[in-house]
Parts: C-alpha cells; sequence; structure tokens
C-alpha cells in the first residue's frame, strides 16, 4: 500500500459509484456550482454519510477535465477524471453496450470488443485506487453497480483492511448467458473482492453462486462462499426501495391534487388514463406497450374519444447505437399510431421526453388510473413503487411485466408476459374494468409493502450484515 494515501484518508464510509450525486450548474458569469441530484440513493446514504464521515467516489460527468475533491452539502465528494476515450470505451462501450445488454438477457446483441474491457479494466482500477486514498483505517466501502465490478478485488488488493459491500443495480443473468461473456472469470473474481454482494432479488444471488462453484471452483454453503485464499462472502438480495412516506405526503398535497386534476383536464378529462414513465431504453418493452394500446383503439375494444396513454420516455444513452435506434422506432409508431386512429384534439398518445421534477411526477401518477410498466427484464423498477406509493384512495391499477424484480415484491400487481402483446391487450383490460373492490383490496396490500420496506430499510439491511462480514478492524 504507498503510504502517502494515509494522510489524506479521512472517511469511515465509502460510496463508490460510476457518477457523483450532484450536477454541474453554471452561472451566467461563467462560475461553476454544484446542485445535488435527486435520486433514491443519495436520499437513503446521506444520513449515513453525515453521521459517519463520509465519502463518495464518482465521476463528476465532464469529459477530460480534473477536478479536485470538494465538499458539497456535508458530504466530501471524490472526483475520479475520465477522458472522453475512457467515457466512449469504458462507459459507452463496456458498461453500455457489452454488460448492459448481456445482463438484460441480450434483448440487444452485446459487443465484446478488447479494448473496451482494457478501458473497462483501467479505469476500475482508478475508481480502486482513488477510493483507497481516502477511506480511513477499517472503513466501510459500499461500491455500486455494473460499471465497477472489479473494484472490490482492486480495492482489496490495495487496502485488505476495509469491510467491502457490493450492490448490483440491475440483473445478474442466468448462467447460460453470462458465460458467453469473454471476460467472465475476472468479473466473478472481481465481486468476490467483496465481503457482502447484493442483488435485487434472490434469483440473482443464486445465479452468481452457480457461477462462482462451477466456474471457480469455490465452495458455496446456502449464501456463503469460501474463496481460496479462505475469507468468506456472501451473496444476498435486498430489493432495492423508495422514500415511500415522502412521496405519499407530496401526493396528498393540495398542488399536486390540483396539478393532477389540471392535467386530466387538459388530456380531455378522459375516463381513463394510462401512463407509463420510463427512461428511452430497450429493457423497458415500450414498443410492445404502445403496439397493444393501439391495436386496443384499432379493433374497437376501446374508443379514442374516452381513453388516454400519456408516455414519457427520457432519453438516455444517446451515443449508444441501440438506443438511437429505439428512438426513432418509438416516433415511427407514435406518429403511425396518432396518424392513423388519432382525431382533432385527441391524440391516442401523448408522448413526452422531458424530464420532470419531483412534484410533476407525482402528479402524474396521481393522475393516472392504469400505471404500464411492461420491462422485458429490469433489475427492480422503481416507477411501479412510485406509483403505489402515490395513491391516496387507494384507487388505480398496476399493470407490471413478470420480469421486473418489482414482480417478485407486488404480487397483487396485475402481472403481465411483456412478450405476449394479446396477453397484454387483456391484462390492460381487465386492470381497466376490475371493480373499484377489487382494484382497492390490490393496492392497499401493495401500498403496505411498499411503506413498510422502504429506502432506509434497504440501506439499513445491507449495512448491518455488511458490518457483520469481513476482516476485524
Ligand atoms: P432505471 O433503469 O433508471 O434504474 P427505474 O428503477 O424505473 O429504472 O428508475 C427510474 C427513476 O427515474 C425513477 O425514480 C423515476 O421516477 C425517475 N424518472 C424516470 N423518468 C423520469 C422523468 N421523465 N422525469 C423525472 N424522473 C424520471 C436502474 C435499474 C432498475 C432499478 C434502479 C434502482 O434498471 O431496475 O430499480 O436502477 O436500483
Amino acid at each position: 500500500t504507498p503510504e502517502p494515501a494515509e494522510s489524506k484518508a479521512t472517511a469511515s464510509f465509502v460510496v463508490v459509484a460510476n457518477r457523483l450525486p450532484v450536477d454541474r450548474v453554471e452561472h451566467a458569469d461563467g462560475s461553476v456550482d454544484w446542485r445535488t441530484s435527486p435520486g433514491g440513493l443519495v436520499t437513503a446514504l446521506e444520513p449515513v454519510m453525515r453521521r459517519q464521515d463520509g465519502a463518495w467516489v464518482g465521476w463528476h460527468g465532464a469529459p477530460d477535465e480534473a477536478l479536485e475533491p470538494f465538499e458539497n452539502d456535508g458530504i466530501q465528494l471524490v472526483p475520479v477524471d475520465l477522458t472522453a476515450a475512457e467515457v466512449e470505451d469504458y462507459y459507452e462501450g463496456f458498461s453500455n453496450g457489452t454488460l448492459w445488454p448481456l445482463y438484460h438477457d441480450v434483448i440487444a446483441t452485446p459487443g465484446f470488443h478488447r479494448e473496451w474491457w482494457d478501458a473497462y479494466r483501467k479505469v476500475n482500477q482508478r475508481f480502486a485506487e482513488r477510493t483507497a486514498a481516502v477511506a480511513e483505517q477499517g472503513a466501510v466501502v459500499w461500491v455500486q453497480d455494473y460499471q465497477l465490478q472489479l473494484v472490490p478485488a482492486m480495492l482489496r488488493a490495495l487496502r485488505p483492511d476495509l469491510r467491502i459491500g457490493f450492490f448490483l443495480h440491475i440483473p445478474f443473468p442466468p448462467t447460460e448467458l453470462f458465460q458467453q461473456l469473454p471476460w467472465r472469470d475476472q468479473i466473478l473474481e472481481g465481486l468476490l473482492g467483496a465481503d457482502l454482494v447484493g442483488f435485487q432479488v434472490s434469483g440473482g444471488a443464486q445465479n452468481f453462486l452457480r457461477l462462482v462453484r462451477a466456474r471457480l471452483r469455490q465452495e458455496t454453503h446456502r449464501d456463503e462462499i469460501r474463496t481460496a485464499e479462505g475469507r468468506t462472502v456472501l451473496a444476498r438480495s435486498y430489493p432495492i426501495a423508495i422514500d415511500a412516506s415522502e412521496l405519499h405526503e407530496l401526493s396528498a398535497s393540495e398542488p399536486v391534487a390540483a396539478r393532477a386534476a389540471e392535467i386530466r383536464h387538459d388530456l380531455g378529462d378522459p375516463d381513463v388514463l394510462f401512463l407509463g414513465v420510463d427512461r428511452l431504453d430497450y429493457t423497458k418493452g415500450l414498443l410492445a406497450r404502445l403496439q397493444a394500446f393501439g391495436e386496443l383503439i384499432e379493433d374497437g375494444t376501446l374508443d379514442v374519444d374516452k381513453v388516454a396513454f400519456v408516455q414519457v420516455a427520457t432519453p438516455s444513452r444517446e451515443r449508444v447505437e441501440e438506443y438511437r435506434q429505439l428512438r426513432d422506432e418509438m416516433d415511427r409508431l407514435v406518429g403511425r399510431i396518432n396518424g392513423d386512429i388519432g382525431r382533432i384534439g385527441r391524440p391516442p398518445i401523448t408522448y413526452l421526453h422531458a424530464s420532470y421534477p419531483r412534484d410533476e411526477m407525482a402528479a402524474l401518477y396521481r393522475a393516472a388510473d392504469v400505471m404500464v410498466v411492461t420491462p422485458l427484464r429490469d433489475g427492480m423498477n422503481l416507477v411501479a413503487k412510485e406509483y403505489v406509493a402515490c395513491r391516496q384512495a387507494d384507487d388505480g391499477a398496476l399493470v407490471l411485466s413478470e420480469f421486473a424484480g418489482a414482480a417478485r415484491e407486488l404480487r397483487q400487481a396485475y402481472l403481465v408476459n411483456p412478450y405476449d402483446v394479446n396477453g397484454m391487450k387483456d391484462k390492460l383490460i381487465e386492470a381497466m374494468q376490475d371493480s373499484p373492490r377489487n382494484k382497492a383490496r390490490r393496492m392497499k396490500v401493495m401500498r403496505r409493502q411498499v411503506a413498510e420496506h422502504d429506502i432506509d430499510h434497504w440501506a439499513s439491511a445491507f449495512l448491518d450484515d455488511l458490518g457483520k462480514t469481513g476482516p476485524k478492524a
């Protein structure tokens, strides 16, 4: 371990994630400021960070720019610099062009490029080194997500005194798919550097345990792995959650209620409002969902004068080819449906690319009668939980893909196979026509589930388990 790191080491709790939890704000006079970016992870970890001299290690979002550590809202932020070429190969390439599609059932074809892998390794090493330099003796380190799967082992090599946790926000794939990866063993070994590896659902943990046994010949007993060097690594599921009470209260507020009514009015006061909210991503099942809705109008099951579908789809990863393609396909599909079956003042689909503040999101959720969440594969899906949390009178209905992690917990949703367009059409109708009594019964159970398992519960479940593992400092 290089000694100079010792002098700067000040944090007893370190979060390591691809991005820092801040966005850059540039003022008219050219000065630069940082604003905490909204997000569940930041909200959940802020109190722990403040209690414990926390630091957050991550990229600041500007390629080819070197930044010194700084403080924001009482949290020490430790920037990791990336060159434009590294953003292309490590982030857009290996993270979003290889791992993302591979871990989501190869819905899109993963690219296996050696130069992407080289950049991934190099950038992971840099994250590990930055972390090693800020973590004090015996500190707890929590590494986040698929962009950083090599960090646990790299960090352990530098700092065997640390307690290291890792959490994967996306699915961990079936063994047959994972084994396509030319660097499969390196990824497994990278993760095994942690004391605790967390997954969204138990199926992910099981896939991981199976691979570790089959490929690395490590012994496992239930959720424990004995590594070759005699360490114990735990693999468990921790379904991520939301700040349910905050969102419920926001949705109950007078301005949000008024805005929800206004949204419905502006849409022409439809009898039934369907809503979809997603990042514009091929895993989210947007095309089949809108196709199902369009067909229901075309075949006369739904009346275009009485229903409306609002689809919010925020563009993301636009430098990756598959995302550009999807955006074009969506433009075509929505244009065709609206052009074919719309009437003046009645486009069946209102399609929006905007990114909204929390209160507008709450108003949309509150306004919707049927929330449509139909990903082809999703680690968890927070939108489904957010809709449930926003219910005020246990009205509304959630149509949810079986292939979202959230379907494990939200059993009372109208569950669908998103590959089955006819099945989806039937479910949309069932969700819409079910009796208020049935809807209330289902929603009540789900609302309790979401309220009782909130984001604080998630973070403390993980950190409590992590605290019981690893080296005794
Ligand atoms: P995502 O794939 O981004 O997350 P999701 O869990 O639905 O998917 O989270 C999206 C978040 O962004 C939600 O909080 C939602 O409210 C917000 N959002 C979406 N569109 C928005 C818009 N137009 N304006 C404002 N906010 C918007 C990944 C995994 C998921 C996993 C999460 C957390 O893919 O499976 O649930 O991480 O672990």
